[in-house]
């Protein structure tokens, strides 16, 4: 017997979208989770990639062997090109961004996208996950242009995670909390296991590349000296080394991820348009802040689309601890 209590995703879009909307960002989402559960069955099968190889069903070209980071950008290029409700599409895997095929018809947004975010993780079993971000056309008159991809973060109406973890879960926001779902890979299903999610106001953990911390400024490690040295809440180090876990996990118990600039990476490594800005936008829905150590990463607005960033996110008083820190300069370490 079904418990009545559970939500499935679908249920909780179509429940929670305001009475205004057309349905549109409702169906992304619901394209996207698809996406997930598609790309979820491929990733537990990476292990095997070196013996199976990956045919690719859904590919009309046939049998050719792709590696996963490829087949996820296509599966959620494919799946959502044809939909009628984006105009156009950024993603890591692709250098230009992506125009919608003239076949098909034209619709009011932008998907940006890392399609698999820790992809070196994937032949060490680890945790790895997809990014999103959806953005408004600028003139809905028009089919999509770069300039409509090219939007600061706090124009974003919609940001997102899947993480292919322990479970896949998928994470994201439209603006009104943070929720939650997890996949029940026996009914196939994403089931609402956490609704309005917010950072815990007692964070428990900092992550950041030790490697490169005594090269980084000297701001940046009396900031990171800091958080190694604070007593109440007394923090613990983890760091995946795959974003969207570091993330989660710091999302769920509280903490503060870091990837700031270094002297061979002076503007980090963290890509500000489908990367940072996302996170960041669920950061601020779930009470929390993203900062490339100056500025909100919501505030700034992208040249190109593949522009790098430094980044800190996570809870408020830590984030805004590292701008203290780095406002600081060199000058006087102690704010
Ligand atoms: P990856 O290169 O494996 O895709 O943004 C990319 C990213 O992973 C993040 O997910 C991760 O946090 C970071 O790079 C790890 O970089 P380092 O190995 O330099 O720490």
């Amino acid at each position: 017997m079904i418990d009545s209590k559970i939500i499935t995703i679908e249920r909780f879009l179509l429940d929670t979208q305001p009475h205004y909307a057309r349905g549109e960002l409702t169906g992304i989402l619901y394209d996207l989770a698809l996406a997930a559960k598609i790309i979820a069955a491929q990733t537990r099968r990476a292990g095997l990639l070196g013996i199976l190889g990956f045919t690719d069903n859904i590919n009309i070209q046939g049998e050719e062997q792709r590696k996963l980071d490829i087949f996820t950008d296509d599966v959620i290029v494919r799946l959502t090109q044809r939909s009628g409700r984006l105009c156009a599409m950024v993603s890591e895997e692709r250098e230009d961004w992506i125009p919608i095929p003239s076949q098909y018809e034209k619709g009011s947004y932008i998907l940006v996208f890392d399609p698999l975010d820790g992809s070196s993780n994937i032949d060490t079993n680890i945790s790895i996950g997809t990014i999103f971000g959806i953005y408004r056309t600028l003139d809905e008159s028009k089919r999509g242009r770069l300039e409509d991809c090219l939007q600061p973060g706090k124009n974003l109406v919609s940001a997102g995670y899947i993480l292919y973890g322990t479970s896949t879960m998928m994470v994201y926001s439209a603006g009104n909390g943070v929720h939650g779902f997890t996949l029940d890979p026996s009914w196939g299903e994403f089931i609402l296991s956490h609704e309005n999610i917010r950072f815990p106001d007692v964070p428990a953990y900092f992550s950041f590349n030790h490697a490169i911390t005594n090269r980084l400024s000297q701001p940046l490690i009396a900031f990171i000296d800091w958080l190694q040295n604070l007593q109440s809440p007394l923090l613990t180090h983890r760091y995946v080394g795959s974003m969207v876990a570091d993330f989660h996990r710091n999302l769920i118990h509280g903490g503060v991820f870091g990837y700031p600039s270094s002297p061979t990476k002076p503007d980090g490594k963290i890509r500000l348009l489908y990367e940072a800005a996302p996170l960041a936008f669920l950061a601020e829905q779930a009470g929390g802040y993203g900062s490339n150590g100056q500025q909100s990463l919501l505030e700034i607005k992208p040249t190109s689309i593949h522009q790098r960033v430094p980044v800190f996110i996570g809870n408020r008083f830590l984030v805004e601890k590292a701008q203290a820190f780095l406002s600081n300069g060199e000058q006087n370490l102690t704010p």
